[in-house]
């Protein structure tokens, strides 16, 4: 690797899929430097890159706006047991489809999930949005909340209904995996940690919650109810244990 100065990567902080990249490039031992933003500010800077969403990685060459695109930059720089996609043909190819399946639809609805109970609450939103972003982003937030509100309600589809339809979603994402795991595997794939680990635990952990979470999360007595006994629910599964245990050995 060629990289001189530490990488840039763009953050939304609690977002799942910027969590996605976080961790394997913590896993990697990378050098980077995370710069957080609240939302809608991220879009200045997002702008500027070329890109719309977030996770960005800048490097001293090339810059990445999505996070497969990202996962496939790393494993191509990085040392034999760190890589993410198996060399087996036959065994990258699930690792690809699980991932996508993981991406396009399980982190759709754990995101719709979680903003359906917290969408109403200027605090709960203020603590996912503003760990480490600048001042100002923290200061504007209250004046343009009932706005952001609004954009959220209309990009997530939020309606009463929403956090049921999100949690069938979810619960089917999770029997499939739950089933992928009855044998007693250690991984989704093959014997080693691959990029469907890491995207499943990443993108599921707005359900899990696991109490590793760089995002520290609130214990469960300080959620809504309903919230919290979903989760308690999600954790009893073959797959809810996989992404806590994933978790346990995330820093190690
Ligand atoms: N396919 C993208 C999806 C990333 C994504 O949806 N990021 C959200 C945060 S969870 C985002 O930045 N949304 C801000 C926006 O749409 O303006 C990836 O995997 O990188």
């Amino acid at each position: 690797m060629n990289q001189q100065k530490p990488f840039r990567l763009i953050t939304i902080p609690v977002s799942h899929y910027c969590e996605k990249v976080r961790w394997a490039l913590t896993r990697m031992k990378c050098n980077f430097i995370e710069e957080p933003h609240t939302p809608p500010f991220h879009t200045f800077v997002t702008a500027k890159l070329g890109g719309k969403t977030t996770p960005i990685l800048v490097t001293d060459t090339e810059i990445f706006t999505d996070s497969t695109d990202i996962l496939k930059y790393l494993d191509s720089i990085a040392l034999n047991e760190n890589k993410l996609y198996p060399h087996n043909p036959e065994l990258r190819q699930k690792v690809e489809e699980l991932e996508k399946l993981f991406n396009s639809r399980l982190g759709i609805a754990t995101r719709r999930w979680g903003y359906s109970y917290i969408n109403h609450n200027y605090k709960n939103v203020q603590r996912a949005w503003c760990k480490g972003v600048p001042s100002i982003e923290k200061i504007l937030l209250p004046l343009i909340f009932p706005y952001m509100q609004k954009i959220l309600r209309k990009r997530f589809n939020l309606t009463t209904e929403s956090s049921q339809e999100a949690y069938v979603q979810i619960k089917i994402i999770f029997a499939k995996v739950s089933e992928l795991l009855a044998d007693g595997r250690t991984y989704l794939v093959g014997d080693n940690f691959s990029a469907a680990d890491l995207t499943f635990a990443a993108l599921a952990a707005p359900i899990i919650q696991p109490p590793e979470h760089p995002m520290k999360p609130r214990p469960l007595t300080e959620i809504p109810v309903k919230m919290a006994s979903e989760i308690e629910e999600f954790r009893e599964t073959l797959a809810g244990k996989f992404v806590l245990r994933l978790y346990r050995e995330r820093n190690i």
